[in-house]
């Protein structure tokens, strides 16, 4: 099953490695055949060169459209060796076996990432090339066919090792990705047609996707776990965005499975405030458990701490300023896992280095909130695709429904609750006072219950610091959805708060501001809701 190669096609864009590979080629006498450029860099190298069109007997054509689709082309990868009729053929028609390609692929995402206009862009779909690729991997057994100049140097030596041969099992292996990239390749294209015709939603969707990094394990230790990332080309309706994915991880253990899922949710709460003041974000298992800002990211960190202390331990961090020492220093004096932040200073990061588990990720300039995006989940037998919630607030929707209408700190506390209460999984309560969270309730079943959690947890936290009174009391509450009852607002008022930021929508939305009329609070409607499920 070993192929001993005797002649070779290469026809590459990306000319990484070439000239060397042709060299190691040319020393097992194999016979080079080229298109044109890769030719004249070959030729360049004083390598002994075929043009395609000599091959072929027909010139390069039409801008190079038409370069290796012919016959001979094909017939030279197709052919069955030991096929009698394939070899009557070949002979019948003057076709010579082709033993190796080598092949990269037009520069489609590049060109489409570059901002090119659409003709260029067409220019670039390469269509001999993943021809030629799709050939010679079907025709494996005894064609090689390498696609990556990543893989030229595990050639060479294969074929050094081996005598100018290459064995079935790395045929194959080479086969399997040549196709990955042909079809990574599609999808790229599939993925730019469905954003040029606006297609929000496309009817097949296509993202390509590569294993970006093996995980430890899933959720649990018994399930597998990866993570992959998009290939796409950057386009707008599905914007490549400084994400988790494309942090980097300055210190600390490997990210975990969760670590991934909770360090996501916290970047994604923090960009909501890229243009505020230092604030600081401490999730747990995707809820926030507390989130402040301040004159700076210590106050804000310390703020954001005094919601939920308990909670914190082992939390993820995330900041919307460059990390400093000082702030640094009092993350690292409870035991925390993960900390997000766009960059670090050295005092920082000098001060998490005595902390090897803790893991710091530097993301670079936060995201934009209002991005457009795609957010997945699996269900059995399918995925559901939903555009990206990145909407937050319609200012001409807000509506203040009561008599008693919100003072300016009151309201800058209600759109901070409400702010929050978009990243709790629902229902979600929140409530909010001076810039910070004082209360969190996340994932009840129904949303009197969040809102006795949130009262309660606020209550414990002033306990646990002796304060004279819950914080709760002179609040504002934030509802992910309207309260459909008004036994909700009731226990929030029963809490202290004195201001309300929810949807409205409910059939009984008269029941639940009369109840708000009578306790004497201000209430505002938005408009929008915010489930997270
Ligand atoms: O325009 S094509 O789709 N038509 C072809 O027949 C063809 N054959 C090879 N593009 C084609 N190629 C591509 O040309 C290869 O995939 C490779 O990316 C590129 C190499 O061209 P050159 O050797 O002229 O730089």
């Amino acid at each position: 099953t070993d192929i001993a190669i005797k002649t070779a096609l290469l026809s590459v864009s990306d000319k990484t490695g070439l000239v060397e590979l042709g060299q190691a080629l040319a020393a097992h006498d194999i016979k080079l055949i080229s298109t044109g450029g890769t030719a004249k860099l070959l030729r360049d190298a004083g390598l002994a060169v075929t043009d395609i069109s000599d091959f072929t007997g027909f010139p390069e054509m039409m801008d190079g459209r038409v370069k290796t689709l012919h016959p001979k082309v094909h017939g030279g990868l197709l052919a069955v060796r030991n096929n009698p009729e394939h070899v009557a053929a070949m002979k019948a028609h003057d076709i010579s076996a082709i033993d190796l390609v080598v092949v990269n692929l037009y520069p489609f995402r590049e060109t489409v990432a570059k901002g090119a206009g659409r003709q260029e862009v067409i220019e670039n779909i390469d269509i001999g090339g993943p021809s030629m690729v799709r050939s010679a991997a079907k025709n494996h057994d005894h064609v090689t066919i390498v696609t990556d100049p990543k893989d030229y140097p595990s050639l060479i030596s294969e074929l050094a090792d081996n005598g100018g041969a290459t064995t079935l099992d790395s045929r194959r292996r080479f086969a399997a990705k040549a196709y990955a990239a042909t079809a990574q390749y599609d999808a790229a294209i599939s993925a730019w047609f469905a954003a040029d015709l606006k297609e929000d939603l496309p009817e097949l969707l296509t993202v390509p996707l590569k294993k970006a990094s093996a995980l430890r394990y899933g959720e649990n230790p018994h399930q597998k776990a990866a993570l992959y990332i998009p290939t796409l080309p950057n386009l707008p309706e599905w914007p490549i965005v400084n994400g988790i994915a494309q942090a980097e991880q300055i210190q600390g253990k490997a990210l975990s499975y969760n670590n991934y899922g909770d360090a996501d949710a916290a970047l994604d709460l923090i960009s909501e405030f890229r243009d505020a003041a230092p604030t600081v974000v401490i999730l747990k298992h995707a809820n926030p458990c507390g989130v402040a800002s301040g004159d700076s990211l210590i106050e804000a960190y310390k703020a954001a701490l005094a919601c939920d202390s308990v909670s914190a331990f082992g939390g993820i961090i995330a900041v919307n300023r460059p990390l400093d020492g000082a702030t640094a220093e009092a993350i690292t004096s409870i035991f925390t896992e993960v900390v997000v932040a766009p960059a670090a200073d050295e005092a920082a990061k000098a001060i998490f280095a005595k902390k090897k588990n803790l893991r710091l990720l530097i993301t670079g300039a936060l995201p934009d909130p209002k991005r457009n995006g795609l957010n997945l989940r699996s269900i059995a037998g399918g995925i559901l695709l939903q555009s990206r919630d990145g909407s937050l607030l319609d200012e001409q929707a807000l509506q203040v429904v009561t008599e008693v209408k919100p003072s300016e700190q009151q309201m800058k506390d209600a759109l901070f609750a409400w702010t929050v209460a978009k990243h709790v999984k629902s229902n979600a309560i929140v409530y909010a006072r001076d810039n910070a969270t004082v209360g969190i309730g996340a994932g009840q079943m129904n949303r009197l219950e969040s809102a006795r959690i949130a009262a309660w947890k606020a209550e414990d936290a002033a306990k646990r610091a002796g304060w004279p009174e819950s914080r709760t009391r002179g609040s504002a509450v934030a509802s992910d959805a309207f309260f459909p009852f008004a036994d909700g607002l009731v226990t929030a008022t029963e809490a202290g708060a004195t201001t309300v930021i929810q949807p409205g929508g409910s059939i009984r939305d008269q029941e639940v501001i009369d109840a708000a009329n009578k306790a004497g609070i201000a209430m505002i409607f938005t408009g929008t809701r915010h489930f997270r499920h």
